[in-house]
């Protein structure tokens, strides 16, 4: 297939490209390289030392003899530039990661919050409008996030995968309906992909789009097969209080010796999955596409689910590094349940990595190889969910 995978020099994006590649196909990233400028914004880098995209594409071609294009095209902005992309390119299929992604990047300034809805909503809407005015057929897979149905929601109701049956009351009797899921974002991030939603439902309805929304959880791991044939190719690990995420920033702590930090009791429950699946489930969901006129396919892309507690005690275990019970700077349930429906991969055969697996070799192979790298200073979160909420000072000098 001719892929386009947009948002392909991110964290998700650059093994996702060199995977789709690996498999024989013909990959383009397009990128407008806004996170690597956002990097200098906060003046911190990538735990791992991530090359340029030429060098990284480059590397590619002499370790696999495989070509793949790239193209720097801002998809919020520059409408009439991916029109003509895709005419040049004709795409079999899109995977669309190119968003602005962290939750306490996007509630840290008007500035920021402003910045991330027009980034998100518009590039998702130019590349449907494009794909509509078009009329190029192309799957389109979008990686979405779990936290578009909250996790205020209690009981243990699976969360099913994007649609609920509901029974309507009526005057004739009884009517069911297969609705989305009701949305509860909680960050300003989160509410662009539950925009992103509606914007799918519409496409795929009045355009015949063919759309697969992935509710993916909270990443973890750095390197895939592919990124670990050469060090030049290695993968972004982001450890920093606005775009680290939670597991990967544990297991940083852990190799610098910084207390982790949980935020309030850490009684929040996640899905986790690990990048080596993210990129196989976004493989199954472009060979697995949805008819013409179908609803947009959603599959809950998520492999376990912690409470934050619980994954600071098992690093904790493995390494010896105490535990900090920080200020949570977030607006969030103290604690959630969370159970979560994943049927859709298992059934069309993804063998998930656990962590029981993959925890271990992520901290001696990425975390204390690159540890000299960490800005102790750039580790606590900073970002506030309102004006006059506490975060905590700097645990190191
Ligand atoms: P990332 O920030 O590392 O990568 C996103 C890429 O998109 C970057 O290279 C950035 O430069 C590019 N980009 C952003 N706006 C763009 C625009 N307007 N035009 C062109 N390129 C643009 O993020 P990631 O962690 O790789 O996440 C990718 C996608 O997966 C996101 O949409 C995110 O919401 C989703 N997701 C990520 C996680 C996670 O834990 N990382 C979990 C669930 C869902
Ligand atoms: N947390 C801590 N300590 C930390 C960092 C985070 O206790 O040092 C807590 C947070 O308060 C939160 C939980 O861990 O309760 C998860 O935080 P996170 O930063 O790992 O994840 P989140 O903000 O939800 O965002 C990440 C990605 C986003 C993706 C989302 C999937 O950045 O792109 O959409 O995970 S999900 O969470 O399922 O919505």
């Amino acid at each position: 297939m001719r892929i386009l995978v947009l948002g392909g020099d991110g964290f998700c994006g650059w093994p996702t490209a060199l995977h789709l590649s690996d498999l024989g196909h013909d990959v383009t990233i397009v990128d407008n390289l806004s996170r690597r400028a956002i990097d200098l914004e906060l003046e911190v880098d990538s735990l791992t030392p991530i090359r340029p995209v030429s060098e990284r594409i480059r590397v590619w071609r002499e370790v696999s003899g495989r070509e793949i294009g790239f193209v720097r095209l801002d998809l919020a902005a520059e409408y009439d530039r991916l029109v003509a992309l895709l005419l040049e390119h004709r795409p079999d299929a899109i995977v669309h990661f190119a968003e602005q992604r962290a939750a306490p990047y996007s509630m840290r300034s008007q500035t920021a919050k402003r910045y991330t809805v027009d980034n998100n909503v518009r590039a998702t809407h130019n590349l449907l409008a494009a794909l509509a005015a078009t009329g190029i057929d192309a799957a389109l897979v979008h990686l979405g996030t779990m936290g578009v149905y909250g996790y205020g929601w209690s009981g243990s109701a699976p969360i099913p995968e994007g649609y609920l049956t509901v029974k309507l009351d009526t005057p004739d009797g009884e009517l069911k309906r297969e609705i989305l899921h009701p949305a509860n974002p909680g960050s300003v991030y989160h509410l662009t992909k539950t925009l992103d939603q509606l914007m799918f439902a519409f496409y795929a309805s009045n355009d015949q789009l063919r759309i697969t929304d992935l509710h993916q959880g909270i990443v973890w791991g750095t390197q895939t097969p592919q990124t670990e044939r050469d060090e030049r190719l290695i993968n972004r690990f982001d450890y920093d209080g606005d775009y680290g995420t939670v597991l990967n920033r544990f297991l940083m702590q852990a190799a610098v010796g910084h207390p982790l930090t949980v935020h309030g009791t850490g009684g929040q429950t996640r899905a986790f999955i690990h990048i080596r699946d993210t990129v196989r489930c976004v493989q199954i969901a472009l060979e697995n596409p949805p008819e013409p006129g179908a609803k947009p396919a959603v599959f809950n892309q998520i492999t376990e689910t912690h409470r934050v507690a619980d994954l600071a005690k098992l690093v904790s275990g493995l390494t010896g590094i105490e535990i900090a019970h920080l200020p949570n700077p977030r607006q969030e349930a103290v604690e959630n349940d969370l159970v979560v429906r994943n049927d859709r991969f298992l059934a069309l055969g993804l063998n998930p990595t656990t962590l029981s697996e993959g925890l271990l070799a992520e901290i001696t192979e990425i975390a204390e190889r690159y540890r000299h790298r960490v800005d102790p200073h750039k580790i606590i979160a900073r970002s506030v969910w309102r004006p006059g909420m506490e975060t905590s000072p700097d645990l190191v000098d």
